[in-house]
Parts: C-alpha cells; sequence; structure tokens
C-alpha cells in the first residue's frame, strides 16, 4: 500500500509542471489560481480539468481551440505586462498572467 502510494506520488511528479512555467486549471467553470507571475517569454500551461469544454484567449495575444476535458493548452507570454485570460465559452471565467 504505501509502496503503491510512493509510486502514484512519484508519477505526479513527473507528469506535473515541469513542462511549464506556472499552470492553471480550468475546474467548475473557474480559473485557479486567479493569478500567476512569469518571465517574459516563459509558458503558462492550462488544464481542462472540467466535465465542460473550455478554451482561453487574452485580446491582442492568443485565442485557442476549445478543449476537452483532460486536455491541456500551452501558450506562451512574449511581453511583459499585465493580461486578462479569459474563455470564449464562459464569459464569467477570467484570471490574470502578470508578465515580469
Ligand atoms: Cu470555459
Amino acid at each position: 500500500m504505501k509502496a503503491l502510494f510512493l509510486a502514484a506520488f512519484g508519477l505526479v511528479l513527473a507528469i506535473g509542471p515541469a513542462a511549464a512555467d506556472a499552470v492553471v486549471t480550468q475546474k467548475s467553470r473557474a480559473f485557479r489560481p486567479t493569478d500567476v507571475t512569469v518571465n517574459r517569454g516563459e509558458a503558462v500551461t492550462f488544464t481542462n480539468d472540467d466535465s465542460y469544454i473550455h478554451q482561453i484567449y487574452v485580446d491582442g495575444l492568443f485565442d485557442s481551440d476549445e478543449k476537452a476535458p483532460g486536455e491541456n493548452l500551452n501558450e506562451t507570454f512574449p511581453r511583459s505586462g499585465t493580461f486578462q485570460v479569459r474563455c470564449h465559452i464562459h464569459p464569467t471565467m477570467r484570471m490574470t498572467v502578470h508578465v515580469r
């Protein structure tokens, strides 16, 4: 039992945030966290951990495809500033990415 738990924990670490500089989850029609900070040129991974299709967009920066539950999106933030990230399917979903 203990070995199984350790194996599962190791798996989570192996597939965790290594690929991205920040990870944001879409769950219960909300972004979590609602605020992240990355350096210019770094990427944020958005994970759809919901039972609904989501997408993300930032005015003037990107407008993603729709993603099914369980899918990820990686978006790079090429310039410094404060960016409002939203989902066009659920207008109340919003979060902020600060890029230094
Ligand atoms: Cu959505």
